[in-house]
């Protein structure tokens, strides 16, 4: 399997985050895409290669405009303004009810209209790092769309909280979504699994009303879980998009048995839908072991998922997402692959 990475990610690392109300080491770290690698490189599971750079025509495709402007330029403009400090930009202030949204004019404005936690933040690094995950995550579609039974991008940051202008849950481009569409603007019919701990809020509010992308996210109940607001059983679509958004919410706790089962109702539902390309939004903090999350999946019930996946038959595109348990984030993410690449 051809998996698509680049050194640029090296540059985006954030220090802190906000966190149960103070700022906290992050634990979305470079680290975590390297101990990737280094486990794909011991198991040979195949060639890793440098991504090809792709136009801004494909991230117009899902984000705004504006939106994409305000990224590119956010730091140097946050920078100027608190040229006296090196603190990243993170928002201090929101357009909540009864306030005007503004996304024009003064950062602090911009950074609360666009940005939806405090989890997020902009340093020197951040925007090279998320639009070149884009380009490595567009690759992968290439490289599936082009033949290969299978791809894995390799991309951090993730992208799965990231809506068409709304950035947060340490996104800021949604990768998954811009290859779902490139993928759809080549013909294709594909379909979105996202088993990703956290419901992948952004990819939903994307795809939401349309009814030429199956979206299906398997995830911690937001009734105790990020993103809160959003992921609830019953958002199903709306308009065209109807009963095209299909949301598997799980207790705390939740291991294999009754993980698997969402996870064949999930792929029966992409089955049903005509795919013919998967797209997954492969996150790993689902383990037992994940320091911010509540499931309990083993590392071997990894190779099970994959499997599982692999036995839909589908060419797939694995997207990288969230897993914080760096020791055992290597080995949990190949086995994944490992798993599909047996069937
Ligand atoms: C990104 B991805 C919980 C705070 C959560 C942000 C989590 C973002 C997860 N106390 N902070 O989906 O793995
Ligand atoms: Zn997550």
């Amino acid at each position: 399997m051809k998996t698509f990475y680049a050194a640029t990610h090296l540059e985006h690392s954030p220090k802190e985050e906000f966190e149960q109300g103070r700022a906290a080491p992050t634990v979305e770290i470079p680290e975590r895409v390297e101990q990737v690698k280094r486990r794909l490189e011991e198991r040979k599971i195949g060639p890793l290669l440098k991504p090809k750079a792709f136009g801004d025509e494909a991230i117009l495709r899902i984000h705004d405009s504006d939106f994409v402007r305000f990224l590119t330029g956010a730091y140097p403009k946050w920078r100027e303004k608190y040229w006296n400090d090196d603190a990243d930009a993170v928002p201090s202030v929101w357009p909540a009810r009864g306030l005007r949204e503004m996304r024009d004019g003064d950062i602090e404005k911009q950074l609360g209209s666009y940005c939806f936690d405090t989890a997020t933040p902009i340093g020197k690094g951040t925007w090279s790092a998320a639009r070149e995950a884009v380009n490595i995550a567009l690759s992968a579609a290439e490289a599936v769309h082009s033949g290969e039974r299978a791809a894995f991008a390799l991309a951090r940051p993730p992208g799965h909280h990231a809506s068409g202008d709304v950035y947060g849950g340490y996104c800021y481009l949604n990768n998954v979504a811009i290859a779902a569409q490139w993928l759809r603007d080549q013909g294709r019919r594909p379909a979105i699994l996202d088993v990703d701990y956290h419901h992948g809020n952004g990819t939903q509010a994307i795809f939401y009303r349309r009814d030429d992308v199956l979206f299906a996210s398997i995830h911690a109940d937001p009734a105790f879980a990020y993103p809160h607001y959003l992921g609830y059983a019953d958002e199903k679509g709306e308009g065209a998009g109807e009963e095209k958004n299909i949301n598997f919410p799980l207790p705390r706790k939740t291991a294999w048995p009754e993980y698997s089962h969402a996870l064949d109702r999930a792929l029966k539902a992409v089955k049903d839908f005509g795919t013919d390309i998967l797209l997954v939004s492969l996150g790993l903090d689902t383990f037992e072991g994940d320091p911010i999350c509540r499931f309990k999946i083993t590392t071997e019930d990894y190779l099970r998922m994959g499997e599982i996946i692999g036995r839909a038959g589908l060419p797939s595109v694995f997207v990288f997402e969230g897993g914080y348990n760096i020791e055992h984030l290597g080995v949990n993410t190949v086995n994944v692959l490992e798993g599909f690449l047996e069937v």
